[in-house]
C-alpha cells in the first residue's frame, strides 16, 4: 500500500494513494460505512501504531459520485471515520499537487457529509470552503468531575463539537495532559447527561477556547475522537466556532478570524451566511513529509495495528 504523509499546521495526514479496499458503489456515506463494516482492519492497519499514531488522520481516495469532482475522500482516525476533516483536506490538496495530479486553483472533493472546495493558492497554501456549519445548542451546562460546572455550545462543522471557554486551565502546551484529561471528562459528562448533536449524534470533539498568545483572535485546544489533541487549529472545529461567533453577532460575513492552535499554528477563517448557519472558509498551510510503502508481513503480530 502506497501512502504520502503531510502535516497541516503540525497535524499529520496520511493519504492512501493506492492499495486501499474496493468499497463498491453508492453514496460516499454508504461507502464510508462499508469501510469499517466490511474492512475492520484497514484503518487501524494504516494509522494505529506501529505504522501511525493517535494524532494521524487517514484519507482514502475513492471515485467521486460526480465525475466533475476531483475525487471522493473518506477521512478516518484510529477509532472511526470523520465526516469531514479540515486539516486533512488541506493536506490532501497539497499531496495531490506534490504528485502532479492537480494544479493550482479550485478543486472539489466529495466527503460523506457533502462536497467541499479546496483552492490551492500556492503549492502549500490552501483555502477550504467547508460544508455548512451551525450551532445546535447554546449555553449548555454540565457538571464535570474535577472541574465543576462547565458551560458551552454544541455546534456542527462537519463533525460535532462541544466548545467551551469555562475550563480554568490555561491553554498552554505544557498543560497538555491536564487539558486532555479535562476534555475527556467533559466528553464523558456529555454522554452521561445524554447531551448530543442533532439526531442523537455523539459529540466526539471537545474544543477549549480562550485568548490568543499572538496577534490571532483566539486560541484553542481540540480533543480528537481517539484521545489525541489536534496540533492544528482544527478546520471543522474552526467552522463550528465560526457558526457560534456568527450567531452571537461577534463576527460579520467576510471578516477574518485568525485561530491559533495549542502549538501556535494558525488558520485564517471567515464565513458567508448559509441557509441554516454559515458557510466557512479556512485557509492554512501543509507540507509533504514522506512517501512510503506500508508493509504488512503475515508473521507480524501487530500488522493490523496495536489496539485493545
Ligand atoms: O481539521 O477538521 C479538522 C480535524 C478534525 C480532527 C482533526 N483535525
Amino acid at each position: 500500500m502506497r501512502v504520502i504523509d503531510s502535516h497541516t499546521g503540525g497535524e499529520p495526514t496520511r493519504v492512501v494513494v493506492d492499495g486501499g479496499p474496493d468499497l463498491g458503489s453508492g453514496s460516499l456515506a454508504e461507502r464510508a460505512a462499508r469501510l469499517w463494516e466490511d474492512h475492520p482492519d484497514f484503518c487501524p492497519s494504516v494509522i494505529c501504531e506501529p505504522r501511525g499514531h493517535d494524532a494521524m488522520v487517514g484519507a482514502l481516495l475513492v471515485e467521486p459520485d460526480d465525475p466533475s469532482s476531483t475525487a471522493g475522500v473518506i477521512y478516518f482516525n484510529t477509532v472511526a471515520n470523520l465526516g469531514m476533516c479540515g486539516h486533512a483536506t488541506i493536506g490532501l490538496a497539497v499531496t495531490l499537487y506534490h504528485m502532479g495530479r492537480i494544479g493550482l486553483g479550485l478543486h472539489r472533493f466529495e466527503t460523506p457529509v457533502g462536497v467541499v472546495e479546496a483552492e490551492l493558492l500556492t503549492p502549500n497554501r490552501v483555502r477550504v470552503v467547508n460544508v455548512e456549519s451551525y450551532r445546535f445548542l447554546a449555553n449548555v451546562s454540565v457538571e464535570v468531575e474535577g472541574l465543576g460546572t462547565v458551560t458551552g455550545d454544541v455546534a456542527y462543522g462537519g463533525n460535532w463539537f462541544f466548545l467551551t471557554d469555562s475550563v480554568p486551565i490555561p491553554l498552554e502546551f505544557d498543560r497538555m495532559m491536564d487539558l486532555t484529561v479535562a476534555s475527556v471528562a467533559i466528553r464523558d459528562a456529555l454522554v452521561r447527561d445524554g447531551i448530543t448533536g442533532e439526531n442523537h449524534a455523539y459529540i466526539d470533539h471537545v474544543e477549549l477556547i480562550g485568548p490568543a498568545h499572538g496577534k490571532a483572535n483566539g486560541r484553542n485546544f481540540v480533543l480528537c475522537p481517539g484521545g489525541a489533541y489536534d496540533r492544528s487549529p482544527c478546520g471543522t472545529g474552526c467552522s463550528a466556532k465560526l457558526a457560534c461567533l456568527a450567531e452571537d453577532g461577534k463576527l460579520n460575513p467576510g471578516e477574518v478570524w485568525e485561530q491559533e492552535s495549542i502549538i501556535d499554528s494558525t488558520y485564517e477563517c471567515s464565513f458567508q451566511p448559509g441557509e441554516r448557519g454559515v458557510v466557512p472558509t479556512v485557509i492554512g498551510e501543509a507540507f509533504v513529509t514522506s512517501e512510503a510503502i506500508l508493509i504488512f508481513a503475515g508473521t507480524d503480530p501487530y500488522r493490523t495495528g496495536i489496539r485493545f
